[in-house]
């Protein structure tokens, strides 16, 4: 008798590299043996790097960086150039980057957010979880793709390997309702030290993302990253972060929430794969804002 194992494991509501049968789902799966070391990778560290496999990507690249010269009103990055620029939109859209997107989180990928960086960040430490979320939790992960070559020198993105496994944080862990306050980033240095005690605590290992142009790097919801000290300021650091969201979940900002005081902060999302509204859907069912 052929013993039917497919139909013995649990399907979860929840990325299937976060479920507790995903060696049982990825030995079962179609997938080549090379993607399914992938696969692996990404659910143990939380991250992997990739080639974006973007055709003509230099020409790309120099287009990109010439034409948003213009309009970085903040200095430091613009948020959604790909409502004008094709080019980023292509980046944000490209086919290998959603493949894979797609095998990791078995969902369709939904772009929906880009930001542009001329130079490095120096961001403090933060899991993107803090700011886009989503019920069932961990359907969202970043895309940041080199539009130049990166190194030590000029505030490379940096990275704390297997941290997505560390519980999900909000405001409310620290005591703080996001709800309530004046305005986002009223409290969030309480929640940047917070990050810091928890690195320290844990000694969790920082690794500085050094990829060429072309190369991207695809991080986890809640894997802790930010931007590292720029030790050169000549130095330019040209850079594209698409942050993507997966169909069928109910999509939210935390910081600024109180979900049991019935105050969510929900987020209206374009798929800038198709120019569409995102529906949000709770198990299946459409759920209007
Ligand atoms: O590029 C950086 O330095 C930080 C980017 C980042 O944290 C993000 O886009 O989520
Ligand atoms: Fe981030």
């Amino acid at each position: 008798m052929i013993v039917d194992n497919i139909a013995k494991i649990p399907q979860l509501n929840l990325p299937w590299i976060e479920s507790p049968f995903f060696d049982q789902l990825l030995a079962q799966s179609n997938l080549d043996e090379e993607t399914k070391k992938k696969v692996k990778y990404f659910a143990a560290h939380g991250y992997l790097i990739i080639d974006s496999e973007i055709p003509n990507f230099d020409r790309i690249a120099e287009q990109i960086i010439n034409q948003l010269e213009s309009h970085y009103i903040d200095p430091h990055r613009i948020q959604d150039a790909w409502k004008f620029n094709d080019d980023v939109r292509t980046i944000a859209t490209a086919p290998k980057v959603l493949s894979i997107l797609k095998t990791l989180y078995q969902r369709e990928p939904i772009p929906f957010q880009t930001l542009n960086f001329p130079q490095g960040t120096e961001q403090s430490t933060h899991s993107d979880t803090i700011h886009f979320h989503c019920v069932p939790a961990g359907f969202m992960c970043g895309v940041w793709v080199a539009l130049e070559d990166i190194d030590v020198n000029n505030g490379p993105l940096h990275y704390y390997p297997g941290s997505h496994k560390l519980p999900i944080f909000d405001l409310n862990n620290l005591g703080i309702k996001g709800s309530y306050q004046q305005h986002p980033y009223e409290y969030y240095s309480v929640y940047e030290n917070f990050i810091e005690s928890l690195i320290s605590h844990y000694q969790l290992e920082k690794i500085d993302l050094c990829i060429r142009k072309g190369q991207a790097l695809i991080w986890s919801a809640n894997l802790l990253h930010g931007g590292s000290k720029i030790l050169d300021p000549t130095r330019s650091r040209h850079s594209q972060v698409t942050h993507y969201y997966f169909d069928n979940c109910l999509y939210y900002t935390p910081l600024l929430s109180d979900p049991f005081l019935k105050r969510i902060s929900m987020k209206e999302i374009t798929n800038i794969a198709t120019g569409k509204e995102v529906k949000h859907y709770y198990n299946g069912q459409e759920i209007k804002l």
